[in-house]
Order: structure tokens, then sequence, then C-alpha cells
């Protein structure tokens, strides 16, 4: 009987995706590992496939210790924890879930830029404490007409942008290059678009290219009016600039899922009442965690099928 391939675990996953995993293949459960060291003496020399996560560091010193690894899959779209450019000088293949995270990722992008414009989460509070009862809430902001910017007009970019056309919404985009889109505006200053529009919603990749490509000079064009949504990565924000600007009120407010040191957010950001915290939760619905356990195991098992993988990066 043919050896069933080995994998090593970085994350727990999915129930269902657990199950196959179990199923399909000779699994090694790294992330609950009481002697993680111990684990990898025992069985790093035949590992084939390494499990990982978009919020799981995966750097070069731990792939090393997997020489016989074949293939890097990740559940999740960004890929900035993995050390991508080490793997293929391994010749390691890396896959990851592109497509089936979209639609619920821009949905939270949506619902922070609603939220953080008309203060949901305040107006929750308001009624719950009984404040209503004393008078009405303070008014809020319009979303619909507004100018919004999309910083990386990628996938989750694009259906950012077709949700808040539906809001009749102007589109102005951000990112490396004019991709020519027929609607949208082309700004290859981040400064110039952010005094321009009154929403910036941040949905670039992670890694070092946009490292605080967010700092106290774009908050500050973005100006008193201007709202921060951010379902990107944590680290595309200068995170002590983005809460001065929030304390100070130099921009309106905020919308987060992300955050620079997750699942540690700063303590000053639970003091404001211009901020909607969000943990992390854009692609977590039942549905599209179920979606990307089976584009993951659809990546492993084309590559040990010996067919293309679905989804290489
Ligand atoms: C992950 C994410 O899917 O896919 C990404 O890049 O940021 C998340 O939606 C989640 O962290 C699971 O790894």
């Amino acid at each position: 009987m043919e050896q069933r391939p080995e994998l090593i675990l970085l994350r727990d996953y999915p129930e269902a995706m657990m199950r196959a995993l179990s199923a399909q293949y000779a699994v090694h459960r790294y992330f609950d590992a009481a002697d993680k060291d111990a684990l990898v003496a025992a069985v790093g020399d035949r590992v084939r496939g390494i499990v990982t996560g978009s919020s799981i560091p995966t750097p070069r010193s731990l792939i090393e210790r997997f020489p016989r690894a074949e293939i890097i899959a990740c559940f999740g779209v960004g890929v900035d924890p993995i050390d991508v450019d080490y793997a293929r000088s391994r010749g390691i293949v890396v896959t990851n879930t592109p497509d089936v995270l979209v639609e619920d990722v821009a949905d939270m992008g949506v619902v922070l830029l609603l939220a953080a414009s008309r203060q949901i989460v305040r107006g929750d509070r308001f009624v719950r404490e009984g404040r209503w009862l004393a008078g009405i809430m303070n008014f809020t902001h319009r979303v619909n007409g507004g100018r919004v910017g999309i910083v990386g007009l990628g996938r989750i970019g694009c259906a950012v942008a077709r949700r808040l056309e539906a809001f009749g919404m102007s589109v102005a985009y951000h990112g490396p290059r004019d991709k020519q889109h027929p609607r949208y505006r082309y700004y290859g200053d981040l400064a110039a678009m952010a005094r321009d529009v009154g929403f910036l919603v941040l949905t670039c990749p992670g890694g070092p290219a946009t490292r605080h490509l967010v700092g106290r000079e774009v908050l500050e064009a973005l100006g008193p009016e201007g709202i921060l949504v951010n379902i990107a990565r944590g680290s595309v924000v200068d995170e002590e600039a983005l809460i001065a600007a929030l304390q100070r009120r130099l921009i309106r407010a905020a919308g987060l899922d992300v955050y620079a040191d997750e699942p540690r957010v700063p303590p000053a950001l639970f003091d404001l009442d211009n901020v909607v915290l969000s943990p992390h939760q854009s692609s977590a619905t039942h549905e599209t965690r179920a979606a990307m356990g089976a584009c993951t195991l659809a990546n492993l098992r084309a590559y040990f099928d010996g067919q293309p993988v679905p989804n290489p990066l």
C-alpha cells in the first residue's frame, strides 16, 4: 500500500477539513504539539507538505526544518507571513485560497465603512444603556453618494468597489500601476487620492512593499471628515499614527478588521468612540471557511496526484 504523504499542520482548521486531512494524509499537529522540537526531530525528514494559514508565521527558519517539503498550502489568500522567496528557491510549490473568500471580505469592508460612518456600535450602546429615554442620539454622516478611494484594486478591491458603486459612490484607486479601469480614477499618489476622497478602504496585500503605506501624511490628507477602513493587513497602517489621528480627530473615524500584532490590539483603541473594532473576521463565515478548506484540500490533492494545483501562487 502506498505510503500516505506526511503533512505538518501549523494551525487548527475547520472540522471537516481536519477530518479530510486525517483521512487522506499522515498528519502531524505542530500547532498543539507539547514539544514542537521533538515532533520535528521525529517526523521533519518525512514531511512533504506544510499546511499553514494567512495569519501563521511561516519563516525560512521553520521551512528549513522540513528538508523534504514539496508544497506549502496556505489556508487563506494572504501569504505575507510565509517566506515565499525561500520556498521557491527550494522548488517548493506554494498555494493559497484566493477566490472563495473575496465576497465575504468585501462585505466586511462595506460593513465597517457603514458602521464607522453611521456609528452603529455607538447607537447599539446608546439603546442598551437606556440613553434614548433621555433624548435622541447625535446625527451621523451619510455614505451614499460619497467618494471612496480603494488602496489595492485586486479581486477584493474590485468587489468592494462594485458594492460601493451600488451606494452611488464614485470610486478611485491607488496601486503600483494604472489598470486603465473604465470607471475608476487612478491615483499614483496615495496622499493625493486621500485628499480627494471621503473614504479610504485598504484592500492591498500585506508585506514589505505595503508596510506603513498609510501613515501620518496620508491620514492628514484624508482629513477630519475622512474615514479609514482596513480589511487588508495591520502592517499597511502605521498604527501609532492612526491612534494619534483618531485621538486628535485628524480623521473622522476608522473601521478595523486587522491590526499590527494580532490578537493583541492597542488598548488606546478601546477608549475611542470613533473606531469600530472587528477581530479579523472578514473571511470567518461558516460558508467561506468551509470553501477555503475545500480549496486547500484541492490544492494538496492535485499536487500529490501529480496534477497542476488549482491555486498556485
Ligand atoms: C485568513 C486572511 O483567511 O485570507 C487571508 O489573507 O487574512 C484571513 O481571511 C484567516 O486569517 C485564516 O488564515
